[in-house]
């Protein structure tokens, strides 16, 4: 019997809403973009997988067609080995990663080939009928994943004249709470309460980087009393020095479970070293998806002893390579976890697989999905129940792609203005503060 191969490679950019979140990049806009690749194989089964949004990465997945189509689905090690190596432009990228949060330098972190990887291991699995956290590392070890409640700032949207989405779901607290203003302490605390009864979380995190780190902190405070049983984690991406990162946790030390990226570089150090400076300073366990983004960089802040939980997501290490990371992790007693940024329904079941892969303790896993829940791309997509998602019963990526819910997408990615196709969070801010730039050590308000 010969094996199934590759027929078909699509590459779909897609886009969907968003709420109007602070982050120290600034403001996400009404719209956030990705793309999808849809693969058919000899069998007539359709593989999917979902990655960062944009024309840098989309070219570079249209350029891999070529290489993929033909190609023996249960040989997905060799292709996406081969797609490494093609050779592609990086005109803009300065090396720097994102150890500054420089969104423009996130397509280059990004791994677009994941999507590749992704859409050929839901076809082997279908094949061979397991799922894909059977294919990875040492198969399943978990059948059900946990996800952290990913709370943001939200601004207003009646500040600016952008056709931020309103009104797209009243059914409950939540689905109106996400779209409506949370500035205050209070706000988010009611903000994580809504996300709480619709999803049942355990546990939270806290986007910072926006106000004074002594208010964020104060926030952090007021969601520890409100949930004295969960953990509670603050992400200001760097934003603070190391001095101020090491007063205020020290001060609210009982309310944080461990912090992310709490400082970065400054003064000629790297982030490796302030962080591994802090921890020494706090004894606060930290995580990361700013300094420990590629194998080099890891291997530098393992030696500084700078983290404890590195959040290896799946579209910066490819699906393999995050858990080979979670491998390492587990053998030197640190933790694995996921990063994420906007995405829609392909990339929660994606985290799913590859985090039911995982082994050991991992930390409950990112998503932002919560922003997005109820526009779906898949017929069949992952429920997050009790703050966890079950991993599917069927094989490969265990869902089904909507076709029609697709293209709607990629209708809507065709409407955006094409300057808008990158993401770019300083444009809203120009509405909240005139002239508004970015600057990697100041909280987003604070200028
Ligand atoms: O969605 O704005 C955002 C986040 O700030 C994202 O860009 C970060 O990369 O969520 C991410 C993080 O944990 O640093
Ligand atoms: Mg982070």
């Amino acid at each position: 019997m010969s094996l199934p191969i590759v027929k078909t490679m699509e590459v779909y950019p897609v886009a969907g809403y968003d709420s109007m979140t602070l982050t120290l990049s600034g403001c996400h806009a009404p719209y956030f973009t990705r793309n999808v690749v849809v693969l058919k194989d000899s069998l007539g089964h359709t593989g999917v997988g979902e990655i960062h949004g944009g024309e840098y990465t989309r070219s570079q997945l249209e350029s891999y067609i070529p290489h993929v189509i033909g190609k023996s689905i249960c040989d997905y090690r060799q292709v996406v080995n081969d797609l490494r190596k093609i050779n592609i432009t990086k005109n803009n990228n300065t090396g720097e990663g994102i150890q500054s949060l420089d969104i423009s330098q996130l397509k280059y972190v990004v791994q677009s080939e994941t999507a590749v990887e992704c859409a050929l291991m839901d076809l082997a699995g279908q094949f061979l009928d397991l799922p894909i956290a059977a294919l990875l590392g040492d198969g399943i070890q978990r059948k059900r994943v946990e996800f952290l409640g990913y709370l943001f700032y939200v601004e207003d949207i009646n500040k600016t004249d952008l056709p931020y989405i309103c009104n797209d779901d009243n059914s409950d607290s939540w689905g109106r709470f996400r779209r409506t203003s949370a500035m205050t302490s209070d706000k988010i605390v009611e903000e994580a309460k809504a996300a709480q009864e619709r999803y049942g979380f355990h546990n939270f995190k806290l986007k910072g980087g926006v106000f004074d780190p002594s208010i964020e902190m104060e926030t952090v405070k007021k969601l520890h009393d409100a949930f004295p049983g969960a953990h509670i984690n603050i992400d200001p991406n760097g934003a603070w020095s190391e001095a101020t990162a090491i007063k205020v946790v020290n001060e609210y030390k009982d309310a944080v479970t461990y912090m992310e990226d709490p400082c970065g570089p400054e003064n000629g150090y790297s982030g490796r070293e302030t962080l591994s400076e802090f921890k020494m300073a706090t004894h606060v366990p930290v995580a990361t998806n700013m300094i420990a983004t590629d194998w080099r960089q890891f291997q530098h802040a393992a030696a500084l002893k700078s983290v404890d939980i590195v959040l290896a997501d799946p579209h910066f290490w490819g699906l393999n390579g995050s858990i080979r990371m979670a491998q390492i992790l587990n053998d030197w007693g640190m933790t694995w976890g996921s990063h994420s940024n906007n995405h829609f329904d392909i990339t929660l079941a994606t985290y799913v697989q590859v985090a039911a892969a995982a082994p050991g303790k991992i930390t409950p896993v990112d998503t932002h999905y919560i922003w997005q829940d109820g526009q779906e791309l898949l017929s069949d997509g992952p429920t997050i129940r009790d703050g966890k998602v079950d991993l599917p019963q069927r094989p490969g990526l265990g869902v089904t792609l909507d076709m029609d819910r697709l293209l709607a997408a990629t209708k809507l990615y065709n409407k955006i203005d094409p300057r808008y196709y990158d993401r770019d969070d300083s444009r809203s801010m120009q509405y909240l503060i005139p002239n508004w730039s970015y600057d990697s050590k100041k909280p987003t308000l604070v200028r």
